[in-house]
């Protein structure tokens, strides 16, 4: 299959990976989301195949100086190589990139939009967003990958990134499950795998290392456990959503306290959002010593990306914005009452 490289190439990469000498120390760093962990899966394998040892994995949240926080980490463990999927990290937390390309070798392999500070473009492949990044590098490691082994995990991730979206690659993973189609793809194998692994996700929110694990050795039965678990959570919270949501006629928009032990919030959201496109609905979770919210107006009646930039305007350490029909937002706990007022009552 064709890649549309936006930035660098498939000779790129593999131009870097014959730079890793006997003494480089090895890391891989990709996001903590199923996309991000399957594309590490990948690059661990071609590495492997390339017999180049992973000294050291991660998988990371998104966070404004997530590149500064594991560099730290990088230098401890005398780290001097580093390939980073599935983040844009040099949109999110630019100085950070660039310490950490001065202080070892960077690639990066992405497929969110370039950040507009960034200036030496050389190591990084970019792609349309609609290409994820478990595909872009289950796709560079073709000669090296076991497809029939694999091919349910890129799928997966096809699924969680609604790359299935553009047309070749939901040809791509119909070479894989020909009865797939995007009308009934929730139902089909990847997309009931791809759930059961973002249920897992979550379970093991502060662990996605052994859910990493679990899809190394293809342990779907631990994992199909947690997705029961989640969705009987997930739809005891739908249920009792018609009875304790509060609806605010000013701007149209019903509120929803998520309460549970699990961080079901944006779950919750895409799904009665989706269920509901008529309805704008703001949800609410507390965590330790912030709010989050997550907001939807699926029909896009009102821009929740702007509201939700309105409601964090000038608090500290609030972030938030997103599209019109989906968008999230966090506060801290002190500040949810100001917050909520904005977004549901004011002019
Ligand atoms: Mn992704």
């Amino acid at each position: 299959m064709n890649v549309d490289y936006i930035l660098g190439s498939k000779e790129d990469f593999f131009k870097f990976l014959d730079s890793i000498g006997l003494k480089d120390k090895v890391a891989v760093l990709t996001h903590n989301d199923l996309d991000g962990l399957s594309s590490g899966l990948f690059l661990e394998k071609i590495l492997e195949a390339k017999r180049i040892k992973v000294d050291y994995i991660d998988f990371l949240e998104i966070k404004s100086d997530m590149a500064k926080e594991v560099l730290v980490k990088l230098k401890d463990k005398d780290i001097t190589k580093v390939i980073i999927s599935d983040i844009n990290i040099e949109g999110i937390d630019y100085e950070g990139f660039e310490e950490m390309r001065n202080e070892m070798g960077v690639f990066l392999i992405d497929h969110h939009p370039i950040g507009d500070k960034l200036i030496d473009k050389s190591n990084i492949i970019k792609v349309v967003s609609q290409d994820c990044t478990g595909l872009i590098t289950f796709i560079l490691g073709e000669d090296f990958l076991d497809s029939e082994e694999w091919g349910w995990l890129v799928c997966a991730a096809i699924f969680a990134d609604y790359s299935f979206r553009s047309e070749k690659n939901l040809r791509f993973l119909q070479s894989f499950y020909p009865e797939a189609e995007p009308d009934t793809i929730s139902s089909s194998v990847p997309g009931i795998n791809a759930r059961k692994i973002s249920s897992a996700l979550i379970y093991y929110k502060s662990d996605p290392r052994y859910v990493y694990n679990l899809l190394k050795e293809k342990n779907l039965e631990e994992i199909s456990e947690t997705h029961e678990i989640i969705e009987k959570e997930v739809y005891r919270v739908v249920d009792d959503f018609p009875k304790s949501r509060k609806y605010f006629p000013k701007r149209e928009i019903y509120f929803y306290e998520v309460k549970s032990p699990f961080d079901i919030l944006s779950y919750v959201a895409t799904l009665i959002g989706g269920a509901d496109p008529d309805k704008n609905i703001l949800f609410m979770m507390k965590a330790k010593n912030l709010v989050r919210f997550s907001a939807r107006s699926s029909n896009g009646k009102i821009d929740m990306g702007e509201l939700m930039k309105k409601g964090i305007e000038g608090l500290e350490d609030a972030n938030g914005g997103g599209h019109i029909p989906a968008a999230a937002a966090q506060v801290r706990s002190e500040d949810a009452e100001i917050f909520k007022k904005r977004v549901l009552e004011d002019d």
